[in-house]
């Protein structure tokens, strides 16, 4: 057997060489830590698994992406016992040795076109991350958005204030002010979000796209006068409240992309069907559509399945997002025939394993499996007590600032999300990946534009198992998946 060796400067702290010994022989060689990738500092906060400290001078980093030599593949680990997005070698085989676990790689079944995958400039992230000196809130950024990081591709916009703020405010607090002459983007815009958006459109090498979402109206708009409770837009589609609703999207588009500099919205809106819209699909068709939005950007996108129902709707909308935690309102299995899109919208608890578990499949939840093209997180960044929020609603994130510190702590699912992100970009396609035996293993296969294949391969017990990846156009990949973990393999095809 051969291996593929990368003569690469050794990391300063650990050296890995992962030896997958299945049949006696040695699969794998670790390349890991060549030029342009640093190893994480682990630290442990007392929890399962261990983040990587980043601070004004040091965060650890990746190799931007590339395949492997024709005949051999690249497979990037993570664990629960601290390996973090680690690369290694091996090679594809012409004869299967592996007796266990056979997954294969069907190319000729196609499913969805990924979009990508991305986080939530909110108040608090931009609080959190400005909060940190310049350099360290450059190795932030350039841990998301950058080729050496894991190449986020989707910023999601909220559209003024949300519960992730440190105040409530919407842009345009004047009440009765139809006409919305006083409409304005306050310094949460433009001196916090904008500018830090900006800068991450900046150090991503590739294209990112930004979806708008509004998670409240102006109070004066609606039933309960109030940000949050219950309440709901004030009369019916096609009248005073629902023109001026629009109306407030299409002022949004018109100041934020001069001041960001990019042109379009590629998603512009999402409707919140929980703030209160009894009925999207008019919204659409009578105000927002009239008020011009379509006219500016290339597509919509809303939450309400109910939009898919009438035509004239329906064709301006271009996808669907769901909350994870909320989809038993929009099944995306029941919906991916009537659109071309839907991204998942996440809130994490703190187990660290379940974000990725879900960007796979977590039944019914909509994920890759079920025609998901996409994965927005939710706050970019957040503090050590999950803030700052003004109700208290505290939550995870990938990414926690302490600022006493000037450091900064990519948590475990920050790199799970990576072992999606950074492989899979915009335009890849899911294709078939059928299992030889029942398993609990998430597993999904898609191809790059290119014709380049990625597994990403979830093992989320304590069991070690020996798997083989066969691939009808070169062979087979014999490794093994340890328990707790997460993979991403790649190779090339052709
Ligand atoms: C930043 O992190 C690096 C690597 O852990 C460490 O050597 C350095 O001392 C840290 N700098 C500060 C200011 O803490
Ligand atoms: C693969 O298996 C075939 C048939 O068993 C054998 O003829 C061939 O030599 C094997 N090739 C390699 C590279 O082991
Ligand atoms: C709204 O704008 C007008 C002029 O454009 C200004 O005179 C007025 O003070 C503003 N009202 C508020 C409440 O900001
Ligand atoms: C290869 C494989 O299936 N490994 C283990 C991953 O996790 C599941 C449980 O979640 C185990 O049953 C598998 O054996």
């Amino acid at each position: 057997m051969e291996f593929s060796r990368k003569e690469c400067p050794k990391p300063s702290g650990r050296v890995s060489i992962m030896a997958a010994s299945l049949t006696g022989l040695l699969l794998l060689q670790a390349v890991s830590w060549a030029s342009g990738a640093r190893p994480c500092i682990p630290k442990s906060f007392g929890y399962s698994s261990v983040v990587c400290v980043c601070n004004a001078t040091y965060c650890d980093s990746l190799e931007p992406l590339t395949f492997p030599a024709l005949g051999t593949f690249s497979r990037y680990e993570s664990t629960r016992s601290g390996r973090r997005m680690e690369l290694s070698t091996g090679t594809i085989q012409v004869n299967r040795t592996g007796t266990g676990l056979l997954l294969t790689l069907q190319p000729e079944q196609k499913f969805q076109k990924v979009k990508g995958f991305g986080g939530a400039m909110t108040d608090a992230a931009a609080l959190n991350i400005l909060a940190l000196s310049p350099p360290a809130q450059n190795l932030l950024l350039k841990s998301y958005f950058s080729e050496e990081g894991i190449g986020y591709n989707i910023i999601r916009v909220p559209m003024a204030s949300c519960d992730f703020s440190i105040r409530t405010y919407t842009y345009a607090d004047t009440p009765d002010d139809f006409q919305l002459h006083n409409f304005s983007l306050p310094e949460e815009d433009t001196k916090l979000k904008i500018p830090l958006i900006h800068r991450a459109l900046q150090l991503a090498q590739h294209p990112v796209s930004l979806l708008a979402s509004p998670w409240t109206s102006p109070t004066w708009l609606k039933t309960n006068g109030a940000v949050n409770g219950k309440g709901s837009l004030k009369g019916q589609p096609g009248d005073i409240y629902h023109q001026t609703w629009a109306r407030y999207f299409v002022k949004f588009l018109d100041a934020t992309p001069r001041r960001t500099q990019v042109t379009t919205f590629w998603a512009p809106f999402s409707l919140r069907l929980l703030s209160g819209y009894p009925s999207p699909r008019d919204f659409i068709a009578r105000d927002l559509v009239p008020e011009s939005l379509c006219a500016r950007s290339r597509s919509l996108c809303s939450s309400s399945l109910q939009v898919l129902d009438r035509p004239r709707a329906a064709k301006y909308v271009h996808g669907i997002a769901v909350h994870w935690y909320l989809t038993f309102l929009a099944p995306a299995k029941a919906t991916h025939r009537e659109t071309p899109a839907c991204l998942v919208g996440s809130k994490f608890g703190s187990q660290s394993v379940r974000p990725s578990h879900s960007i796979i499949t977590v039944r019914p939840t909509p994920n890759l499996l079920y025609h998901v093209v996409g994965w927005t997180d939710w706050n970019l960044a957040l503090n050590p007590e999950g803030g700052p929020n003004w109700v208290r609603n505290f939550v995870d994130s990938p990414v926690i600032v302490d600022i006493t510190k000037d450091t900064f702590y990519k948590q475990p699912m920050f790199y799970h999300l990576g072992h999606f992100s950074k492989f899979i970009p915009e335009g890849s396609q899911r294709v078939g990946l059928v299992a030889s035996q029942k398993n609990d293993l998430d597993t999904v296969a898609l191809m790059h534009p290119d014709g380049s294949a990625v597994v990403v391969v979830l093992n989320r017990s304590s069991k070690d198992v020996p798997l083989t990846i066969k691939d009808p156009a070169v062979g087979f990949l014999e490794t093994i998946s340890p328990g707790y973990s997460i993979h991403t393999y790649l190779w090339r095809r052709q």
